[in-house]
């Protein structure tokens, strides 16, 4: 018996159909090894079918439909996630074996939110027009129409599966596009239920389609190799974006790329102490730090820093981790037993690299079942520098460096002192200094005495190894959309 129920069947969705095929693969829980399911992966010519299927959507009726129409469907959709809620709760968890109590506040509440997020964005879009007035006499106007992008490919990780998957495929039909969705090996389950809520609220076939499997060889290199699709959407490691990117080169395809991160926190000698370490706290260990917003990297004032310590590793052994449907548990497990893997041997770098674990270090044990799954300790070090591959390379899991620093110059310096560049986050009461630094930040998002506050308007990407382009609100739409330009002579 799985953790939530028996294992299930996942199955693609193609043209409408649930679509299973001759080769499965195994999910398994991260919070005890049971096994959640059987993944039917789809091999070249479901991919095939799935890109053929996009588009013969957009050959009919969908390609005609019209803003109102569009929004109308986001509305739908988000109503029926509503109506399905805890179905999807139960998918993310058995995938990832996170508290359900964040998969309902966070991870599928959001959900409902990009969708009508989206539809209040297309609805209130217009684009530019304007006269143009030439020396010799001549006038015209000039307006742009918005035209899908076309069939676009969707290719999301396991972190926050639901989450990041709509906050791609509402813009994406937002702006009548027909997409096939890639979910992350790991996490398949949501992706499918979302393809029952589509069909109940109406999506044409054809306009969503998932297709299951791996990177290499599998489904991930199958879609992106395409030469049917006309973009790829793509949140993941910079090493895939980088991949992805030679995949749809030689066809010369768009990305929108959302990629790792290795984020800093710099704290003012000024700061609300307690607010501080409640902000880390959250920013550190949220989702068992694996948000690619979290922070790993924690630069502290040297006045404050053995208070922040002493604070920060006081709330990371208040973390109960447990059993996502027990309501004392604050912390699940990692995605993986092959990801705890990868974070346990950062945890025997940073000790190589001479650091000085202040707390966790190590795989909490239990006694019971959960010995089979992927838990890890929060884990904090102080004694290391921005020349340790610790402090330099994404580790992805709940862990951060605290290292101190001597004036605002220095504290900046040693944020962007990165090949990352995704988010950044301040903590000072000092009202002039949180704007300067933020500003100075190298990176696509700064918070000023906040982390994770999302306002979904807002431009949302990196720079460096962190990603390509932003999406939210209208950025998105500059995505999802191919502007073509009317010139009138009048
Ligand atoms: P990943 O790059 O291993 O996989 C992401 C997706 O890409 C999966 O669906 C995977 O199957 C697919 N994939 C892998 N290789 C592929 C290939 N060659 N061609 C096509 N598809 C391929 O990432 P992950 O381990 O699932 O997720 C964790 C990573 O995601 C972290 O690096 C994290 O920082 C990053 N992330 C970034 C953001 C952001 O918005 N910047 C958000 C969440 C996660
Ligand atoms: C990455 O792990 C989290 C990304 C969050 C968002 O894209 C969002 O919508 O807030």
């Amino acid at each position: 018996m799985g953790l939530l129920g028996a294992p299930k069947n996942i199955e693609n969705f193609v043209a409408g159909r649930f679509v299973q095929t001759g080769k499965t693969f195994t999910k398994h829980s991260p919070v005890d090894g049971t096994v959640v399911g059987r993944v039917h992966e789809a091999g070249q010519q479901l991919v095939d079918a799935a890109v053929r299927a996009a588009r013969a959507a957009l050959d009919g009726p969908w390609g005609a439909s019209t803003v109102p129409e569009r929004a109308g469907l986001l509305r739908r959709i988000a109503d029926r996630i509503e109506a399905r809620f805890e179905d999807l709760v139960k998918a993310e968890v058995a995938d990832t074996g996170k508290p359900l109590t964040q998969a309902r506040t966070l991870d599928v509440a959001r959900a409902v939110t990009n969708f009508r997020a989206f539809a209040d964005t297309i609805a209130a879009h217009g684009l530019d027009s304007f006269i143009t007035e030439l020396p010799d006499g001549r006038r015209a106007l000039n307006y742009a129409v918005g035209k899908p992008l076309g069939v676009v490919a969707v290719i999301v990780p396991w972190n926050l599966p639901l989450l990041l998957l709509t906050w791609k495929v509402a813009p994406a039909l937002a702006c009548g596009n027909a997409v096939v969705v890639k979910p992350s090996e790991e996490t398949p389950s949501s992706a499918a239920v979302l393809a029952e809520i589509m069909a109940e609220a109406g999506v044409p076939e054809g306009v969503y389609n998932v297709v299951h499997g791996f990177g290499p060889g599998s489904a991930g290199e199958f879609l992106t190799t395409h030469p049917g699709i006309d973009g790829v959407t793509f949140t993941g490691e910079s090493a895939t974006g980088s991949a992805i990117m030679r995949a749809v080169s030689p066809r010369v395809r768009p990305v929108s790329f959302e990629l790792g991160g290795k984020n800093a926190a710099l704290v003012f000698a000024d700061a609300d102490l307690d607010k501080a370490i409640d902000g880390l706290a959250r920013s550190t260990f949220t989702n068992t730090g694996q948000v690619c917003l979290c922070t790993e990297r924690i630069y502290v004032e040297r006045p404050i820093f053995d208070d922040v310590v002493a604070g920060l590793s006081a709330a990371a052994q208040a973390h109960v981790p447990g059993h996502p449907e027990d309501a004392k548990t604050t912390m699940g497990p990692l995605i993986s037993a092959g990801h705890r893997e990868k974070v346990q041997s950062y945890l025997r770098l940073a000790e190589q690299e001479g650091a000085k674990v202040v707390t966790g270090g190590g795989v909490p044990l239990f006694g019971d079942a959960r010995d089979h799954g992927a838990w890890i300790e929060p884990t904090l070090w102080t004694g290391l520098t921005n020349s340790d591959r610790t402090v330099r390379e994404e580790v992805f899991g709940p862990v951060a460096a605290i290292m101190p620093f001597d004036s605002e110059e220095d504290a900046i310096r040693l944020a962007n002192d990165t090949d990352y560049g995704l988010a950044a986050a301040v903590w000072t009461t000092n009202l002039e200094r949180g704007h300067r630094v933020a500003q100075r930040m190298r990176v696509g998002l700064s918070w000023v005495n906040t982390w994770f506050l999302r306002d979904l308007r807002s431009p949302f990407g990196g720079v460096g190894l962190s990603g390509i382009g932003r999406e939210g609100g209208t950025h998105s739409l500059h995505f999802y959309s191919q502007p073509t330009n009317v010139c009138v002579h009048l």
